[in-house]
């Protein structure tokens, strides 16, 4: 279905049913991507700062403006097709990630492992692939040929995901 893009040094985990090829970090730059590039600044405000514990997908009813970490993206509607994800940890100290899975059904919880305090990624269906484990500053990308529907972006670091580090990208 697409192909993957990961940085250099980071695991590709076994969920990925997918021809996977690794790069170089330096190779990820906009100039060698075709079709679409999403931005993704993978932010906190700082890790002294309170984590949310309530913050998670599925969003309705929530006040994400209480988030102290989250994902940005430079645009959240694209054309199906090719998508470059050009993914930058933008913490000055944590690490985080992103993983993208299509979302069949907006209102439905993710399987979530409370004691782990992170998603059970290995039991979702629709997992695409995920550039792991970033440290601060570091970048890493994702190239997929994205077909119609909502995907959802989310760091799956320890606690970040029901602190609100998720966000909807929609592909028409
Ligand atoms: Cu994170």
């Amino acid at each position: 279905m697409s192909k993957v893009l990961q940085s250099q040094g980071y695991a590709l985990r076994r969920f990925l049913p997918i021809a996977a090829l690794v790069i170089g970090v330096g190779m990820a730059s906009s100039s060698h991507a075709a079709g679409t590039v999403v931005n993704v600044s993978l932010w906190d405000k700082g890790a002294e700062m309170p984590m949310a514990t309530d913050l998670g997908f599925p969003g309705a009813g929530k006040d994400m403006s209480k988030a102290t970490m989250g994902i940005a993206v430079s645009v959240d509607t694209v054309s199906a097709g090719e998508t470059t994800f050009e993914v930058l940890n933008s913490s000055k100290e944590s690490i985080h990630e992103m993983i993208i899975a299509r979302i069949r059904d907006l209102t439905r919880f993710l399987p979530y492992i409370s004691s782990e305090s992170r998603v059970d990624e290995d039991r979702m269906p629709d997992v695409l692939g995920e550039v792991s484990e970033l440290e601060p500053g570091k970048t890493g990308a994702l190239r997929f040929d994205l077909t119609p529907g909502k995907y959802l972006l989310f760091c799956n670091v320890p606690g970040h995901f029901v602190s609100g580090m998720w966000t909807i990208i929609t592909v028409k």
